[in-house]
């Protein structure tokens, strides 16, 4: 439990590579305010264009709309950053590997939902979205993507009212989230009550100072929010997950440790390679891939897990392990944290470092 008030919490990173599919009892929660209480009887979502509403959809009619069921794997931008704030201090809450889950997710294409309103795409931008949950002003968690990703059938965005094949818990969002694959978690807005079409990105905290990168020079007194543009897509990233940092590990008799993690990448990249070293990258060995595969290309919203044998040294006590994944467009991780560190510890995908103890 990483927050009580709003509740954050991450799973331990040796139960999260227990299985493909997230349990959402497991699944990471990420909550900016109080999490609302909503009786689905009373449930509604507005659809607004540019301020007019158009119409009030209730439970019911969201659930009329073709069924979609989609894979995707869920990050927060600020995964990791408990590794990039060993660099220098920074604001955030401070997040292991586990702010991360993947699931299937089950609803209403936000593409058919925005089609039955008759919306001219060229004359919009961005598609926003706001909660049921308020902060003390009265002013709800909010978010927006470009009107490209909602509008497009191939985008998968889903107005998710099943998670794993069972309805939403209160934690993730019920009665319904939207889920934006491939896109940082901060646009996946739980407990929708809203969205509309408009030529603005949403301007609430969270789009507009918040959820954004920085040059490792930038600190709080030169800060101009206005000048990064809001993540959307997320870069490459990777995780070793067992052992953890600074586990006790017996070497097996062939003289190997066993090695997981998980690896995703935003924008609907394909994680294609995990690159594991113990020797500080003089030698990479491949790791073996567990994969989605229905997933189509270009839309592969789900993570990779990975495993790989190491062979160790006889001698050594202690070992230092790497990894690192790249994607189908080949971008790959940076090395370090001293050149992508920002001062809102975001977008935290350096390689991923750990140090254990061997038991020969
Ligand atoms: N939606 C609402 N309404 N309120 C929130 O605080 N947090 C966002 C997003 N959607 C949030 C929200 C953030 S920052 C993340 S990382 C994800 O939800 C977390 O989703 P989860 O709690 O289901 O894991
Ligand atoms: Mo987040």
């Amino acid at each position: 439990i990483n927050g009580n008030k709003p509740f954050c919490a991450e799973p331990s990173s040796s139960l999260l590579v227990e299985s493909f599919l997230t349990p959402a009892d497991f699944f990471y929660v990420r909550n900016h305010l109080p999490v609302p209480e909503i009786d689905l009887k009373d449930y509604t979502l507005e659809l607004a264009i540019e301020g007019t509403t158009k119409k009030t959809l209730d439970f019911k009619a969201i659930t009329k709309y073709k069924k979609h069921t989609i894979t995707a794997a869920v990050m927060c931008g600020g995964n990791r950053r408990s590794d990039m704030s060993k660099v220098k201090t920074l604001k955030g809450i401070n997040w292991n590997v586990g702010a991360v889950g993947n699931a299937t997710w089950t609803g209403a294409r936000l593409c058919d939902v925005l089609k039955d309103l008759g919306i001219n795409e060229d004359a919009f931008n961005h598609v926003q979205f706001e909660g049921y949950d308020l902060d003390p002003s009265g002013m709800p968690y909010g978010a927006s993507i470009p009107i490209s990703k909602a509008m497009d059938p191939r985008a998968d965005v889903i107005l998710a009212y099943e998670m794993n094949g069972k309805p939403l818990s209160r934690d993730h969002g019920f009665p319904i989230r939207v889920i934006v694959p491939g896109v940082v978690g901060a646009r996946n807005v739980k407990w929708l009550s809203k969205i509309s079409v408009s030529k603005e990105e949403s301007q609430s905290q969270w789009q507009q100072g918040d959820y954004k990168g920085f040059s490792p020079s930038t600190d709080w007194d030169n800060v101009d929010f206005r000048k990064s543009p809001a993540i959307q897509e997320m870069p490459v990233i990777s995780a070793i997950c067992q052992p953890q940092n600074s586990d006790v590990v017996k070497v097996n008799e062939n003289g190997k440790i066993q090695v997981k993690g998980y690896a995703w990448s935003g924008g609907g990249h394909k994680v294609i390679r995990i690159d594991v070293t113990n020797d500080k990258g003089k030698t990479w060995h491949t790791a073996d891939l567990t994969e989605d595969l229905q997933a189509k290309q270009g839309r592969y919203w789900s993570w990779t897990l990975w495993n790989v044998e190491l062979p160790v040294d006889k001698n050594s006590k202690e070992v230092e392990i790497w990894a690192k994944a790249v994607d189908s467009a080949y971008n790959v991780q940076p090395e370090s944290f001293n050149n992508i560190y920002n001062l809102r510890g975001l977008l935290c995908n350096a390689y991923h470092k750990i140090k254990i103890q061997l038991k020969q």
